[in-house]
């Protein structure tokens, strides 16, 4: 009897989280995605300034970010869980619609973000220019299509 307690607590208390690890609750799905992009933006940020000469162009420094964009950029996808169409987000209910459109723009994205590493890698600041300016062209042709704003 004991043992059957024990594991009945045991099964309540790991329950609720094995369900937000699954981001099975709309609300934690849409908190994962949001925190993940505005890391995104964040480290994709940092970059930018250096494409606009406001940060100085250090190598290592855009190499860690880069690296880091392109690590975050796995993230949000799983907050993207069925049934997270509403809520507090200016996702559009579309994404679950056209679920092929938005898994390339996604990949795009990720080729993108990947290109800009390597390009970071160089450590050639026209090359870094060129490919932030695609990675930041894939982020928007997804918010156009699938972000209210
Ligand atoms: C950024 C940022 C985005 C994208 C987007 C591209 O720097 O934070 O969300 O670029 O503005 O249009």
């Amino acid at each position: 009897m004991k043992k059957i307690i024990a594991l009945m607590v045991a099964a309540a208390l790991t329950a609720p989280l094995a369900a937000s690890a699954q981001l099975t609750n709309a609300a934690a799905a849409i908190k994962h995605r949001q925190a993940a992009f505005t890391l995104l933006a964040t480290y994709f940020g940092r970059i930018n300034l250096v494409v606009k000469g406001e940060r100085p162009f250090n190598r290592t420094e855009v190499l860690t970010d880069a690296q880091l964009v392109e690590t975050i950029s796995r993230l949000p996808w799983i907050g993207f869980a069925p049934g997270s169409d509403t809520g507090k987000t200016k996702a559009k209910p579309d994404i679950w619609l056209e679920e092929e459109k938005f898994n390339s723009l996604r990949e795009d994205m990720q080729v993108k973000v990947a290109a800009l590493r390597v390009s970071a890698q160089d450590g050639d600041l026209a090359k870094l220019k060129g490919a932030f300016e695609h990675a930041r062209n894939s982020c928007q042709a997804c918010h156009k299509a699938f972000r209210t704003d």
